[in-house]
């Protein structure tokens, strides 16, 4: 561990505490040191975002929900930035929306997929899948094709945080409704999304948790309403507007004084 004390008064106090959770699992055999370049991309546009949620990237967790509640088979797909940096939050969420979690990686190792997998039972995870890895998505040659056939070779709604735009457009032409979390609105995943959740993952999945409970006992029609009028250009269009034009709210003001 770091061990490295980030004082709360700091005002990037979250931004600086993600970034040593990254070292962590670098440290533990989780992340990989690719992880650290994606994580410091990510933190360039979620500073440009005011380092918070926006609302056009809570109304993608909305509805996100509403297709993960409609959702027969529902997978949840984690990496090694996810496990590093929200896996009792990933558990939690898998938990409120009855989804299955399956490890996926672009560096994959057996040593990296023991790690995660142990590290996700420590957080609470009872069952994981990835490790069987006996089915492949067709199209794609790099490892993250390898997924399991009761698990994302099965899902018909699939949660994909930090994902590479091979494996984005490969689900999708597999029919899979994809929710993909990155904070680069311009990227290949975010445009082939279903549902691009413009957002910090430590933030995007607690918040998608919430909207879960808030929306379990909704009924079917309530759900396809809000899947209905969520609109995928004009959540792109904001989030691109917030990082363009520096429509920055207080929070975003007091970052960049
Ligand atoms: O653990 P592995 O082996 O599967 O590798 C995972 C990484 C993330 C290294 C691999 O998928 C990769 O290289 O990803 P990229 O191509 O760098 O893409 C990462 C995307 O995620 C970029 O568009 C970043 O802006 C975005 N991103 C980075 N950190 C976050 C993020 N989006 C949301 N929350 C973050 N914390």
């Amino acid at each position: 561990m770091t061990g490295l004390e980030v004082p709360e008064s700091h005002p990037r106090h979250e931004s600086l505490l993600t970034r040593h959770r990254i070292e962590d699992g670098v440290d533990l055999g989780i992340t990989s040191k690719q992880g650290l370049i994606a994580q410091g991309r990510g933190e360039a546009f979620d500073y440009l975002l005011g380092e918070e949620t926006i609302p056009s990237a809570d109304a993608a967790e909305r509805a996100a929900v509403a297709h993960l509640l409609r959702a027969d088979r529902p997978v949840i797909s984690v990496n090694g930035n996810v496990a590093a940096l929200a896996p009792g939050e990933t558990v939690q969420l898998a938990q409120a929306i009855g989804a299955d979690i399956e490890i996926n990686l672009f560096n994959r190792t057996n040593e990296r997929m023991d790690a995660i997998a142990a590290h996700l039972r420590e957080h609470g995870a009872k069952e994981i899948k990835g490790l069987a890895a006996d089915d492949r998505i067709p199209g794609l040659s790099h490892e993250r094709a390898k997924v399991d056939a009761d698990g994302i070779g099965a899902a018909d709604v699939v949660v994909v945080p930090l994902e590479d735009g091979d494996r984005a457009e490969a689900l999708a032409d597999l029919g899979k409704t994809e929710i993909v979390i990155d904070l680069n609105p311009l990227s290949r995943s975010a445009r082939t999304a279903s549902i691009p959740v413009v957002d910090n993952i430590v933030r995007a999945i607690p918040n998608i948790t919430d909207h879960a409970r808030e929306l379990s006992g909704a009924d079917r029609e309530t759900l396809e309403s809000v899947v209905a009028d969520f609109d995928i250009e004009a959540a792109l269009a904001a989030a691109e507007a917030a990082i363009r034009d520096g429509e920055l709210s207080d929070r975003g003001r007091e970052l960049t004084e």
